[in-house]
Protein backbone atom coordinates (compact mmCIF):
# COMPACT_ATOMS: atom_id res chain seq x y z
CA UNK A 1 0.00 0.00 0.00
CA UNK A 2 1.64 3.45 -1.26
CA UNK A 3 0.88 5.71 1.84
CA UNK A 4 -0.51 8.18 0.02
CA UNK A 5 -3.60 5.64 -0.91
CA UNK A 6 -6.57 5.89 1.37
CA UNK A 7 -6.14 3.62 4.85
CA UNK A 8 -7.45 0.16 4.19
CA UNK A 9 -9.79 0.55 7.30
CA UNK A 10 -11.50 3.50 5.94
CA UNK A 11 -14.58 2.46 6.16
CA UNK A 12 -14.26 1.76 10.31
CA UNK A 13 -12.53 3.04 13.53
CA UNK A 14 -9.78 1.58 14.64
CA UNK A 15 -10.63 0.30 18.36
CA UNK A 16 -7.49 0.46 20.85
CA UNK A 17 -6.96 -2.35 23.02
CA UNK A 18 -8.44 -1.43 26.91
CA UNK A 19 -6.24 0.12 29.05
CA UNK A 20 -4.08 1.41 25.73
CA UNK A 21 -2.08 4.63 27.18
CA UNK A 22 -2.07 7.57 24.84
CA UNK A 23 0.60 9.94 25.81
CA UNK A 24 2.85 12.42 24.57
CA UNK A 25 6.87 12.83 25.14
CA UNK A 26 8.96 15.94 26.06
CA UNK A 27 12.51 16.22 27.36
CA UNK A 28 14.04 18.67 30.36
CA UNK A 29 17.04 20.36 27.89
CA UNK A 30 14.28 21.14 25.79
CA UNK A 31 11.27 22.26 27.06
CA UNK A 32 12.34 23.52 30.64
CA UNK A 33 14.40 26.63 30.36
CA UNK A 34 15.69 28.01 34.22
CA UNK A 35 19.32 26.51 33.25
CA UNK A 36 20.85 28.21 36.30
CA UNK A 37 17.70 28.20 38.43
CA UNK A 38 17.75 26.28 42.01
CA UNK A 39 21.18 25.36 41.83
CA UNK A 40 21.31 23.68 37.94
CA UNK A 41 24.93 23.45 37.09
CA UNK A 42 25.68 22.98 33.17
CA UNK A 43 25.18 20.10 30.96
CA UNK A 44 26.74 19.05 27.95
CA UNK A 45 23.97 20.69 26.19
CA UNK A 46 24.63 23.91 27.71
CA UNK A 47 28.55 23.59 26.50
CA UNK A 48 27.41 22.18 23.08
CA UNK A 49 25.12 24.90 22.80
CA UNK A 50 27.46 27.73 23.13
CA UNK A 51 29.89 26.24 20.57
CA UNK A 52 29.96 28.21 17.85
CA UNK A 53 28.61 26.58 14.94
CA UNK A 54 26.77 23.47 16.43
CA UNK A 55 23.43 24.38 17.10
CA UNK A 56 21.82 26.15 14.35
CA UNK A 57 21.42 30.05 14.80
CA UNK A 58 23.56 29.95 18.26
CA UNK A 59 20.28 28.16 19.62
CA UNK A 60 20.32 27.66 23.14
CA UNK A 61 17.82 25.53 25.58
CA UNK A 62 18.20 28.18 28.44
CA UNK A 63 14.47 29.44 27.33
CA UNK A 64 13.21 27.20 26.00
CA UNK A 65 9.60 26.53 26.76
CA UNK A 66 10.01 27.83 29.78
CA UNK A 67 8.09 24.56 31.44
CA UNK A 68 10.45 25.20 34.62
CA UNK A 69 7.57 27.81 35.61
CA UNK A 70 5.21 26.88 33.40
CA UNK A 71 4.31 23.20 34.44
CA UNK A 72 1.35 23.61 36.05
CA UNK A 73 -0.50 25.60 33.07
CA UNK A 74 1.63 22.76 30.66
CA UNK A 75 -0.36 19.94 32.83
CA UNK A 76 -4.00 21.60 32.57
CA UNK A 77 -2.85 21.61 28.88
CA UNK A 78 -2.22 17.72 28.74
CA UNK A 79 -5.72 16.69 30.70
CA UNK A 80 -6.95 19.49 27.90
CA UNK A 81 -5.74 16.41 25.44
CA UNK A 82 -7.27 13.69 27.37
CA UNK A 83 -3.42 12.13 27.38
CA UNK A 84 -3.41 9.21 29.82
CA UNK A 85 0.10 9.53 30.21
CA UNK A 86 2.75 12.23 29.96
CA UNK A 87 6.53 11.18 29.21
CA UNK A 88 9.30 13.42 30.40
CA UNK A 89 12.78 13.59 31.16
CA UNK A 90 14.60 14.13 34.79
CA UNK A 91 17.45 16.07 34.39
CA UNK A 92 20.45 14.84 36.08
CA UNK A 93 22.27 18.46 36.54
CA UNK A 94 19.65 19.38 38.58
CA UNK A 95 19.39 16.93 40.87
CA UNK A 96 23.45 16.24 40.81
CA UNK A 97 24.90 19.47 39.85
CA UNK A 98 28.46 17.92 40.00
CA UNK A 99 27.25 14.76 38.35
CA UNK A 100 27.76 12.69 41.77
CA UNK A 101 27.99 13.96 45.62
CA UNK A 102 25.94 16.87 46.66
CA UNK A 103 22.37 16.61 46.30
CA UNK A 104 20.18 19.59 45.00
CA UNK A 105 17.52 19.44 47.01
CA UNK A 106 15.71 22.16 45.18
CA UNK A 107 16.27 20.06 41.97
CA UNK A 108 14.35 17.05 42.83
CA UNK A 109 11.55 19.51 44.54
CA UNK A 110 10.76 20.57 40.99
CA UNK A 111 10.36 16.35 39.72
CA UNK A 112 8.15 15.93 43.06
CA UNK A 113 5.78 18.82 42.16
CA UNK A 114 5.23 17.83 38.16
CA UNK A 115 4.71 14.69 39.67
CA UNK A 116 2.03 15.49 42.03
CA UNK A 117 0.81 17.89 39.93
CA UNK A 118 0.15 15.03 36.83
CA UNK A 119 -0.84 12.54 39.42
CA UNK A 120 -3.82 15.31 40.57
CA UNK A 121 -4.75 15.61 36.84
CA UNK A 122 -5.15 11.95 36.65
CA UNK A 123 -2.00 11.77 34.05
CA UNK A 124 0.80 8.79 34.41
CA UNK A 125 3.75 9.90 35.18
CA UNK A 126 6.40 8.12 32.45
CA UNK A 127 9.82 9.61 33.97
CA UNK A 128 12.99 9.42 31.46
CA UNK A 129 16.26 9.26 33.93
CA UNK A 130 18.30 10.75 30.85
CA UNK A 131 17.77 12.14 27.65
CA UNK A 132 21.39 13.35 26.90
CA UNK A 133 21.87 15.98 29.33
CA UNK A 134 25.14 14.74 31.49
CA UNK A 135 26.48 16.91 33.89
CA UNK A 136 29.55 18.74 32.27
CA UNK A 137 31.30 18.00 35.09
CA UNK A 138 31.04 14.08 34.02
CA UNK A 139 32.30 15.09 30.85
CA UNK A 140 35.22 16.82 32.38
CA UNK A 141 36.46 13.48 33.26
CA UNK A 142 35.32 11.60 30.35
CA UNK A 143 31.97 10.95 30.53
CA UNK A 144 30.56 8.45 28.92
CA UNK A 145 33.50 7.05 27.79
CA UNK A 146 34.61 6.69 31.24
CA UNK A 147 33.44 3.88 32.97
CA UNK A 148 32.79 5.36 36.22
CA UNK A 149 29.89 7.36 34.53
CA UNK A 150 27.97 4.53 34.44
CA UNK A 151 28.55 4.11 38.46
CA UNK A 152 27.59 7.68 38.64
CA UNK A 153 24.60 7.21 36.57
CA UNK A 154 23.51 4.64 39.58
CA UNK A 155 24.04 7.38 41.70
CA UNK A 156 21.59 9.48 40.34
CA UNK A 157 19.15 6.79 39.46
CA UNK A 158 18.68 5.66 42.94
CA UNK A 159 18.22 9.50 44.11
CA UNK A 160 15.71 10.03 42.06
CA UNK A 161 13.90 6.98 41.92
CA UNK A 162 13.94 7.02 46.05
CA UNK A 163 12.04 10.38 46.46
CA UNK A 164 9.65 9.90 43.59
CA UNK A 165 9.33 6.03 44.15
CA UNK A 166 6.16 4.57 42.69
CA UNK A 167 4.92 7.57 42.24
CA UNK A 168 6.12 7.51 38.48
CA UNK A 169 4.33 4.42 36.95
CA UNK A 170 7.05 3.65 34.79
CA UNK A 171 11.25 4.75 34.71
CA UNK A 172 12.94 4.55 31.61
CA UNK A 173 16.77 4.14 32.16
CA UNK A 174 17.89 5.58 29.03
CA UNK A 175 16.49 7.94 25.71
CA UNK A 176 17.82 6.25 22.59
CA UNK A 177 21.99 5.31 23.82
CA UNK A 178 22.52 5.51 20.20
CA UNK A 179 22.55 9.11 19.92
CA UNK A 180 24.44 9.73 22.91
CA UNK A 181 27.05 7.12 21.86
CA UNK A 182 26.70 7.74 17.50
CA UNK A 183 25.78 11.82 17.07
CA UNK A 184 27.90 12.27 20.55
CA UNK A 185 31.18 10.54 20.54
CA UNK A 186 31.25 9.40 17.21
CA UNK A 187 29.89 11.78 14.42
CA UNK A 188 29.78 14.89 17.03
CA UNK A 189 26.53 15.79 15.24
CA UNK A 190 25.50 16.37 19.13
CA UNK A 191 26.91 17.18 22.76
CA UNK A 192 29.91 16.36 23.42
CA UNK A 193 30.45 16.73 20.09
CA UNK A 194 33.47 14.01 19.61
CA UNK A 195 34.51 12.28 16.55
CA UNK A 196 36.10 9.16 17.67
CA UNK A 197 35.34 5.81 16.88
CA UNK A 198 37.14 4.00 19.82
CA UNK A 199 35.32 7.05 22.17
CA UNK A 200 31.88 6.33 20.14
CA UNK A 201 32.08 1.73 21.35
CA UNK A 202 33.45 2.85 24.61
CA UNK A 203 29.92 5.37 25.33
CA UNK A 204 28.32 2.18 23.55
CA UNK A 205 29.24 -0.07 26.05
CA UNK A 206 29.18 2.27 29.36
CA UNK A 207 25.43 3.88 28.59
CA UNK A 208 24.29 -0.19 28.55
CA UNK A 209 26.12 -1.26 31.52
CA UNK A 210 24.43 2.10 33.31
CA UNK A 211 21.36 0.48 31.90
CA UNK A 212 21.84 -2.86 33.53
CA UNK A 213 22.84 -1.61 36.71
CA UNK A 214 20.51 0.82 37.17
CA UNK A 215 17.26 -1.43 37.14
CA UNK A 216 17.53 -3.08 39.96
CA UNK A 217 18.40 -0.10 42.43
CA UNK A 218 15.20 1.71 40.84
CA UNK A 219 13.55 -1.60 41.42
CA UNK A 220 14.31 -1.33 44.89
CA UNK A 221 13.18 1.91 45.56
CA UNK A 222 10.18 1.71 43.46
CA UNK A 223 8.75 -1.77 43.64
CA UNK A 224 5.43 -0.95 41.61
CA UNK A 225 6.62 0.99 39.01
CA UNK A 226 7.75 -0.90 35.64
CA UNK A 227 11.01 -0.27 34.33
CA UNK A 228 12.97 0.12 31.07
CA UNK A 229 14.33 1.66 28.19
CA UNK A 230 14.11 3.34 25.14
CA UNK A 231 15.59 2.76 21.81
CA UNK A 232 15.51 4.68 18.30
CA UNK A 233 15.40 1.87 16.14
CA UNK A 234 14.76 1.67 12.36
CA UNK A 235 13.09 -0.72 9.64
CA UNK A 236 16.02 -1.60 6.50
CA UNK A 237 14.53 -2.20 3.64
CA UNK A 238 16.75 -3.26 0.69
CA UNK A 239 16.85 -0.75 -2.46
CA UNK A 240 16.64 -3.84 -4.78
CA UNK A 241 16.02 -7.83 -4.24
CA UNK A 242 19.66 -8.47 -5.06
CA UNK A 243 20.96 -10.29 -2.10
CA UNK A 244 23.97 -7.73 -2.42
CA UNK A 245 21.04 -5.43 -1.41
CA UNK A 246 19.57 -7.64 1.68
CA UNK A 247 22.68 -7.79 3.15
CA UNK A 248 23.53 -4.36 3.03
CA UNK A 249 19.74 -3.73 4.97
CA UNK A 250 20.47 -6.89 7.28
CA UNK A 251 23.80 -5.57 7.98
CA UNK A 252 22.24 -1.64 8.48
CA UNK A 253 19.80 -2.96 11.12
CA UNK A 254 22.47 -5.00 12.86
CA UNK A 255 24.40 -1.61 13.36
CA UNK A 256 21.87 0.57 14.20
CA UNK A 257 19.07 -1.36 15.86
CA UNK A 258 20.99 -4.69 17.10
CA UNK A 259 24.14 -2.73 18.83
CA UNK A 260 21.80 -1.75 21.71
CA UNK A 261 19.28 -4.86 21.13
CA UNK A 262 21.27 -7.61 21.79
CA UNK A 263 23.13 -6.43 24.87
CA UNK A 264 19.91 -6.05 26.47
CA UNK A 265 17.87 -8.79 25.29
CA UNK A 266 20.57 -11.38 24.17
CA UNK A 267 23.44 -10.27 26.33
CA UNK A 268 25.83 -10.06 23.42
CA UNK A 269 26.73 -7.72 20.43
CA UNK A 270 25.73 -8.71 16.85
CA UNK A 271 29.01 -10.27 15.28
CA UNK A 272 28.30 -7.55 12.39
CA UNK A 273 29.16 -4.78 14.36
CA UNK A 274 32.38 -6.83 16.56
CA UNK A 275 33.74 -7.58 12.85
CA UNK A 276 33.26 -3.95 11.99
CA UNK A 277 35.17 -2.08 14.65
CA UNK A 278 37.70 -0.37 13.22
CA UNK A 279 41.39 -1.82 13.81
CA UNK A 280 43.04 -1.13 17.45
CA UNK A 281 39.15 -0.23 18.64
CA UNK A 282 38.17 -2.77 20.76
CA UNK A 283 35.08 -2.72 22.95
CA UNK A 284 35.76 -1.98 27.10
CA UNK A 285 34.43 -5.11 28.15
CA UNK A 286 35.12 -6.49 31.52
CA UNK A 287 33.67 -10.07 33.19
CA UNK A 288 29.65 -9.61 33.94
CA UNK A 289 29.35 -7.15 32.12
CA UNK A 290 27.14 -8.65 29.80
CA UNK A 291 25.26 -10.38 32.68
CA UNK A 292 24.67 -6.72 33.86
CA UNK A 293 22.91 -5.46 30.48
CA UNK A 294 20.69 -8.13 30.18
CA UNK A 295 19.00 -7.42 33.27
CA UNK A 296 15.47 -8.43 32.21
CA UNK A 297 13.06 -5.18 31.94
CA UNK A 298 9.37 -4.65 32.27
CA UNK A 299 8.71 -3.16 28.54
CA UNK A 300 10.94 -1.65 25.61
CA UNK A 301 10.42 1.86 24.54
CA UNK A 302 10.67 2.58 20.95
CA UNK A 303 11.49 5.91 19.01
CA UNK A 304 9.93 5.30 15.97
CA UNK A 305 10.68 7.93 13.04
CA UNK A 306 11.75 7.07 9.64
CA UNK A 307 13.03 3.65 7.85
CA UNK A 308 16.48 3.08 5.68
CA UNK A 309 16.77 2.14 2.59
CA UNK A 310 20.05 0.52 1.84
CA UNK A 311 21.83 -0.82 -1.53
CA UNK A 312 25.54 -2.10 -1.21
CA UNK A 313 28.13 -0.93 -1.62
CA UNK A 314 31.80 -2.12 -1.76
CA UNK A 315 33.41 -2.07 1.53
CA UNK A 316 30.82 -0.68 3.27
CA UNK A 317 29.32 -2.72 5.81
CA UNK A 318 25.43 -1.45 5.84
CA UNK A 319 25.74 -0.24 2.65
CA UNK A 320 24.60 3.22 1.09
CA UNK A 321 21.26 4.87 1.99
CA UNK A 322 18.78 5.05 -1.48
CA UNK A 323 16.22 8.10 -0.83
CA UNK A 324 13.20 7.08 -2.83
CA UNK A 325 10.55 9.55 -4.47
CA UNK A 326 7.68 10.08 -1.44
CA UNK A 327 6.10 12.64 1.16
CA UNK A 328 8.99 14.16 3.35
CA UNK A 329 8.62 16.52 6.93
CA UNK A 330 10.83 19.56 7.15
CA UNK A 331 13.51 17.27 8.51
CA UNK A 332 14.17 15.68 5.40
CA UNK A 333 12.53 12.41 7.21
CA UNK A 334 10.34 9.99 4.94
CA UNK A 335 6.80 9.48 6.10
CA UNK A 336 6.84 5.72 5.80
CA UNK A 337 4.47 4.73 8.28
CA UNK A 338 4.84 0.75 7.24
CA UNK A 339 8.11 0.66 8.69
CA UNK A 340 6.31 1.01 12.00
CA UNK A 341 4.65 -2.02 11.63
CA UNK A 342 8.11 -4.23 9.82
CA UNK A 343 9.63 -3.20 12.85
CA UNK A 344 7.14 -4.14 15.11
CA UNK A 345 6.35 -7.17 14.05
CA UNK A 346 10.40 -8.47 13.45
CA UNK A 347 11.22 -6.63 17.26
CA UNK A 348 8.25 -9.47 18.51
CA UNK A 349 9.62 -11.96 16.72
CA UNK A 350 13.24 -12.07 17.39
CA UNK A 351 12.93 -10.75 21.14
CA UNK A 352 11.22 -12.02 24.34
CA UNK A 353 9.18 -9.06 24.85
CA UNK A 354 6.14 -8.96 26.76
CA UNK A 355 5.52 -4.85 26.32
CA UNK A 356 6.30 -2.14 23.85
CA UNK A 357 5.23 1.29 23.92
CA UNK A 358 6.16 3.48 20.90
CA UNK A 359 7.53 6.45 23.04
CA UNK A 360 8.08 8.78 20.22
CA UNK A 361 6.61 8.97 16.80
CA UNK A 362 5.68 12.70 15.12
CA UNK A 363 6.40 14.70 12.30
CA UNK A 364 8.31 17.67 12.16
CA UNK A 365 5.87 20.86 10.21
CA UNK A 366 6.69 24.59 11.12
CA UNK A 367 3.01 25.52 10.74
CA UNK A 368 2.22 28.88 12.75
CA UNK A 369 -1.89 30.12 13.78
CA UNK A 370 -3.46 31.72 11.11
CA UNK A 371 -5.79 34.70 11.43
CA UNK A 372 -8.28 32.61 13.54
CA UNK A 373 -5.08 31.57 15.94
CA UNK A 374 -5.91 28.25 14.06
CA UNK A 375 -2.61 26.02 13.15
CA UNK A 376 -3.66 23.60 10.52
CA UNK A 377 -1.13 21.04 10.53
CA UNK A 378 -2.46 18.51 8.22
CA UNK A 379 1.20 16.59 7.72
CA UNK A 380 1.39 15.95 11.03
CA UNK A 381 -2.19 14.22 11.35
CA UNK A 382 -1.45 12.42 8.60
CA UNK A 383 1.54 11.47 9.73
CA UNK A 384 0.12 10.05 13.27
CA UNK A 385 -3.04 8.92 11.62
CA UNK A 386 -1.37 7.14 9.24
CA UNK A 387 1.21 5.50 12.26
CA UNK A 388 -1.26 4.04 14.29
CA UNK A 389 -2.72 2.84 11.68
CA UNK A 390 0.16 0.51 11.33
CA UNK A 391 0.44 0.76 15.34
CA UNK A 392 -2.92 -1.15 15.06
CA UNK A 393 -2.52 -3.37 12.59
CA UNK A 394 0.56 -5.44 14.35
CA UNK A 395 -1.65 -5.23 17.94
CA UNK A 396 -3.83 -7.56 15.56
CA UNK A 397 -0.59 -9.50 15.18
CA UNK A 398 0.20 -10.03 18.27
CA UNK A 399 2.39 -7.39 18.81
CA UNK A 400 2.40 -6.54 22.94
CA UNK A 401 2.32 -2.83 22.19
CA UNK A 402 0.53 -1.10 25.50
CA UNK A 403 0.89 2.43 24.63
CA UNK A 404 1.97 5.49 22.16
CA UNK A 405 3.46 8.85 22.73
CA UNK A 406 3.29 11.45 20.34
CA UNK A 407 6.30 13.44 19.83
CA UNK A 408 5.88 16.26 21.06
CA UNK A 409 3.34 17.73 23.42
CA UNK A 410 4.42 21.23 22.48
CA UNK A 411 7.30 22.57 20.14
CA UNK A 412 10.29 22.51 21.43
CA UNK A 413 14.43 23.19 21.58
CA UNK A 414 15.15 19.96 18.69
CA UNK A 415 18.72 19.91 19.48
CA UNK A 416 21.28 21.04 16.54
CA UNK A 417 18.21 22.67 14.72
CA UNK A 418 17.42 24.73 17.39
CA UNK A 419 14.19 26.34 17.43
CA UNK A 420 14.22 25.85 13.01
CA UNK A 421 11.88 22.90 13.75
CA UNK A 422 8.70 22.47 15.52
CA UNK A 423 7.43 18.94 16.57
CA UNK A 424 4.53 19.53 19.06
CA UNK A 425 0.86 18.68 18.38
CA UNK A 426 0.91 22.04 20.13
CA UNK A 427 2.46 25.44 18.85
CA UNK A 428 4.93 27.22 21.03
CA UNK A 429 5.23 31.32 20.54
CA UNK A 430 8.88 31.25 21.67
CA UNK A 431 8.76 35.31 22.14
CA UNK A 432 5.35 35.27 24.41
CA UNK A 433 5.37 31.86 25.54
CA UNK A 434 2.19 31.31 24.16
CA UNK A 435 0.61 27.18 24.21
CA UNK A 436 -1.63 26.97 20.95
CA UNK A 437 -3.21 23.54 20.25
CA UNK A 438 -2.62 22.73 16.69
CA UNK A 439 -5.12 20.79 15.22
CA UNK A 440 -3.17 17.58 15.47
CA UNK A 441 -3.78 18.41 18.81
CA UNK A 442 -7.52 18.56 19.03
CA UNK A 443 -8.00 15.25 16.80
CA UNK A 444 -5.08 13.73 19.03
CA UNK A 445 -7.61 14.51 21.83
CA UNK A 446 -10.22 13.11 20.56
CA UNK A 447 -8.08 9.82 19.70
CA UNK A 448 -6.84 9.07 23.35
CA UNK A 449 -10.44 10.72 24.80
CA UNK A 450 -12.19 7.35 22.37
CA UNK A 451 -8.93 5.08 22.50
CA UNK A 452 -9.78 4.63 18.66
CA UNK A 453 -8.50 6.07 15.92
CA UNK A 454 -12.04 7.76 14.04
CA UNK A 455 -13.34 5.82 10.59
CA UNK A 456 -12.83 9.28 9.17
CA UNK A 457 -9.04 9.64 8.06
CA UNK A 458 -6.91 12.62 6.57
CA UNK A 459 -4.85 12.37 3.24
CA UNK A 460 -1.88 13.76 2.38
CA UNK A 461 -0.96 16.37 0.37
C1 LIG B 1 15.03 11.92 19.46
C2 LIG B 1 14.85 12.61 20.69
C3 LIG B 1 13.96 13.80 20.63
C4 LIG B 1 13.93 14.55 19.31
C5 LIG B 1 12.87 13.97 18.39
C6 LIG B 1 12.86 14.69 17.04
O1 LIG B 1 14.36 10.90 19.28
O2 LIG B 1 15.88 12.34 18.70
O3 LIG B 1 14.32 11.72 21.67
O4 LIG B 1 14.55 14.59 21.64
O5 LIG B 1 13.63 15.90 19.52
O6 LIG B 1 13.14 12.66 18.13
O7 LIG B 1 14.11 14.58 16.44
Amino acid sequence: MTITEQSPDQSNRLQFPANFIWGSATAAYQIEGAVNEDGRKPSIWDTFSRTPGKVLNGDTGDIACDHYHRYRSDVALMKQLNLGAYRFSIAWPRILPDGRGAINEKGLDFYDRLTDELLQAGIKPYATLYHWDLPQALEDQGGWTNRATAEAFVEYADIVSRRLGDRISSYTTFNEPWCSAVLGYGLGIHAPGLTDPALQVAATHHLLLAHGLAVPVIRRNAPQAEVGITLNLWSFDPASDSPADRQAAEEGYDLDNRVYLDPIFRGEYPQTYLNSLPDGVTVPVQPGDFEIMKTPVDFLGINYYIRHVRKAEPGVVGGEEVKLPGIYTTMDWEVYPPGLYDLLVRLNREYPLTKIYVTENGSSGEEAPDANGKVHDRLRHFYIQEHLVQSHRAIQEGVPLAGYFAWSLMDNYEWAWGYTRRFGIVYVDYSTQQRTIKDSGFWYAGVARDNALPDTRVTYP
